[in-house]
């Protein structure tokens, strides 16, 4: 694994989920100091450097992670189960997003809708593509489509992340058109 690989799931760990592992204390809207963090980091053997988290944050193919405007802190843009504000702004979505899921979730999904689980918030894709990746994380993935624009018209609240992932708390069923149907 490359080190900037290593970086960012360390990072993913201690910006979206457990923090306290290494005694880090992110604030309300989920930052980190950096000076901390990677003296944090470097107590409990994770090698890290301020140009390593440069290069994690510029090369990321997913764009996770991103600094303050004044290059003081650092968060992940979504991802998270620790609960954070990131103060998105509620945005339109477009008419139809994509969420990939894997086989075995579907019965129960009908059933019961989209949830967040562990996370904050049920991620959407904007494109097949990214959906198909996403849910074969779990398995053999399907894509579901999510009548987006007609959850907002019913009052459901959307915001879309710095690196493109939209976020909604929850898709009711009505609102998901299942593969075949
Ligand atoms: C499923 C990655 C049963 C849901 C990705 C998903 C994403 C249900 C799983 C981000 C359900 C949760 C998030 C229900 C939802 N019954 N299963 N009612 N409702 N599920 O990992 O969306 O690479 O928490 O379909 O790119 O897979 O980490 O969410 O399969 O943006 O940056 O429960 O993680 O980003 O799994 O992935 P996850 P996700 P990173």
């Amino acid at each position: 694994m490359s080190d900037i690989v290593k970086v960012s799931k360390f990072l993913s760990l201690v910006l979206r989920h457990k923090p306290e592992e290494i005694g880090l204390v992110l604030d309300e809207n989920g930052w980190a100091e950096v000076e901390e963090l990677i003296r944090l980091a470097n107590t409990r053997g994770h090698r890290l450097t301020r140009p390593l988290l440069e290069r994690v944050v510029a090369d990321n193919d997913k764009k996770r992670f991103a600094f303050s405007e004044d290059g003081v802190r650092i968060r992940a843009n979504q991802g998270h189960s620790v609960e954070v504000d990131l103060a998105l702004p509620p945005s339109e979505p477009p008419e139809l997003l994509y969420h990939g899921t894997a086989s075995r979730f579907v019965d129960s999904i009908r059933a019961e809708g989209l949830h967040s689980g562990n996370r904050q918030h049920v991620h959407l894709s904007l494109d097949v593509t990214t959906a198909t990746k996403v849910g074969q994380r779990h398995g053999k993935p399907v894509i579901l489509v999510v009548r987006a624009r007609e959850m907002s018209t019913a009052g459901h609240t959307f915001f879309l992340s710095a690196n493109g992932v939209w976020l909604t708390e929850r898709v009711p069923v009505e609102f998901i058109t299942f593969p075949g149907a």
